[in-house]
């Protein structure tokens, strides 16, 4: 009844930071590969890649200018060949990054398309000049305008991520095609599926400038369109379909009935899409302007989305989002307790989790101190566009400090001996110093670990039905406390989260079947930012 990407853990590896091997300061496949056997004893079911390909690393690697190679940085084709095999061997599904809005301009179909004779013009959105300036009034995901100018071509090419990120045209079929090839030739090569950036954003249904001025102006005419349900029900049909694989969406801006329309079974289209509203409940209108984190809004929303849905991704944490432990529990006197009690709302929910890279160890955000240390594309583009806006400079430090992707970026901390153990040469990006103090080594060590917890946890949820495909239903959402209950099969399962500091009251009837704090039977009383998981049988 259930599929094996329903029943598996998910952990997503950023590669540039997760474990270098040759020195040279930038992780890679062999080091993903020396930590395999990790990998499978914490549990996991599943690893998804941020995108390895050939690229020229504006965006580190979600621009890509060869899908059918391996950056050099990472390794060569062979490493990849054995990094499927090795977590084949411990029974690791490999999902790739799929990245189709757009290609980078260095991809040969872009320096081909700049011709406007050539076959790969129609690959790319191209058009001329109105008025003397852009084509329409479209704004970027990366705080720049939509359009740029080429010399060589006479006109504009769009692009919704950075100038270096042209999206393709998907009113043309062989676009579709290429993309086609591009999913066969990894299938045919043993990933188990992918995970596709922004893949509600591919078709623009017209290129009429937008009315909403605010964010992201021209938005409402390319988010979640009809051509965009046609492509993934093509993709499905002709590839997806032919393999044993499933298919994630990354989809910006969804509301639960888009989603439904983009990943319920009955459409044909993905398997399941991951969401932001949760992730948005701690900013107003743009992640840069950040609230107070309160747990009512963030698990109202979390509680919206399991009852609109069949089956949800769920994340807390992706190279994208700063730290969790950060942003939704206490990352200084209860880092412990919050990060096991994430861990335990996260593994109970209804769906696939997915666990990123450091999440298991309670990595936090970053501790660095000035811009020079960020290397976000994304973040100097906001701080560029906040000074131009006049707003002093510590404003602009704190507003990227607090929000900026980096902060789940900096390399995976192995161990308390130099760099992390993550690499012998000069890392890429800084490393965070609370490495000492928070690192794999000593955690796998430690019975009382948050590492050690996610194990067990993960074990938990593996053996219970329950966990995996009962009923969700909620009990409390308040600012301290987030229960509910999950049913299946004559088991009801009582999932107690405390997102407070102090003690709380809460009836709860049932064995233990696993508590954060290592307690074996419950008395009613929450200690600060205890997860408690009751069991009780249910009359029929
Ligand atoms: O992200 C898409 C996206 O909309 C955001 O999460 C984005 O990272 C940004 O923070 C908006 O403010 C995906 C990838 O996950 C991201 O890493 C890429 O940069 C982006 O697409 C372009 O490929
Ligand atoms: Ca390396």
């Amino acid at each position: 009844m259930s599929n094996w990407w329903q029943d598996r853990v998910v952990y997503q590896i950023y590669p540039r930071s997760f474990q270098d091997t040759n020195g040279d300061g930038i992780g890679d496949i062999p080091g993903i590969i020396s930590h395999l056997p990790e990998l499978s004893e914490l549990g996991v079911g599943i690893l998804w890649l941020s995108p390895v390909y050939c690229s020229p690393n504006d965006d580190n690697g979600y621009d890509i200018s060869d899908y059918r190679n391996i950056q050099p940085e990472f390794g060569t084709m062979a490493d990849m060949d054995r990094l499927i095999a090795g977590a084949g061997n411990l029974d690791i599904k490999v999902v790739m990054d799929l990245v189709i809005n757009h290609t980078s301009d260095e991809h040969e179909w872009f320096q081909k398309s700049r011709d406007p004779k050539s076959p790969y013009r129609n690959y790319y959105i191209w058009r001329p000049a109105v008025n003397g300036g852009p084509p329409n009034n479209w704004t970027s995901f990366f705080a720049e305008k939509c359009w740029e100018y080429d010399k060589l071509s006479g006109e504009y090419y769009l692009h919704l991520f950075s100038k270096k990120q042209p999206d393709l045209n998907y009113h043309n079929p062989a676009v579709l095609g290429e993309v086609e090839n591009i999913m066969r030739f990894w299938l045919d090569k043993g990933v188990s599926g992918f995970r596709c950036d922004v893949i509600n954003l591919l078709y623009k249904a017209s290129l009429e400038d937008g009315t909403k001025k605010m964010i992201l102006t021209g938005s409402e005419h390319y988010i979640s369109r009809n051509g965009t349900h046609e492509v993934l029900r093509r993709l499905r049909k002709d590839v997806l379909d032919h393999y044993d694989c499933f298919a994630v969406g990354e989809t910006v801006f969804v509301t639960p009935a888009m989603a439904h329309d983009l990943c319920d079974r009955s459409r044909g289209e993905l398997d399941m899409v991951f969401s932001f509203e949760h992730m948005e409940t701690d900013q107003y209108i743009v992640k840069w302007f950040k609230r107070r984190f309160r747990a009512g809004r963030f698990v109202k929303i979390i509680t919206k989305w399991q009852d609109a849905l069949e089956w949800n991704a769920n994340y807390f944490e992706n190279h994208d989002q700063p730290r969790s432990v950060s942003r939704f529990g206490n990352d200084t006197e209860y880092w412990k307790e919050s990060a096991k009690m994430l861990a335990v709302c996260l593994l109970s929910l209804r769906g696939t989790p997915y666990i990123f890279q450091g999440q298991e160890i309670g990595m936090t955000n970053f501790d660095f101190k000035t811009m020079d240390e960020i290397r976000d594309i994304e973040s100097h583009n906001v701080y560029r566009l906040l000074r131009h806006m006049h707003f002093p400079k510590g404003i602009c430090w704190n507003i990227i400090r607090v929000s900026s992707r980096d902060n789940a970026r900096t390399p995976m901390q192995w161990s308390n001996s130099a760099n992390a153990g993550f690499t012998t040469g000069m890392p890429w990006l800084g490393i965070n110093q609370n490495y000492r103090r928070i690192n794999v080594y000593d955690q796998k060590k430690d019975s009382s670990s948050i590492r050690k917890f996610y194990q067990k946890m993960i074990a938990v949820r593996g053996q219970s039905d329950t966990l995996k495909y009962g009923s969700f239903h909620a009990l409390h959402t308040t600012n301290r406390l987030f229960a509910f209950e999950r049913e299946y099969s004559g088991e009801k399962l009582t999932v107690l989260l405390s997102f407070s500091p102090k003690k709380q009251k809460v009836t709860g009837q049932g064995s233990v079947l696993i508590a954060s704090s290592g307690r074996t039977s419950y008395d009613g009383v929450l200690a600060p930012y205890e997860a408690v998981i009751l069991i009780s049988e249910v009359k029929a």
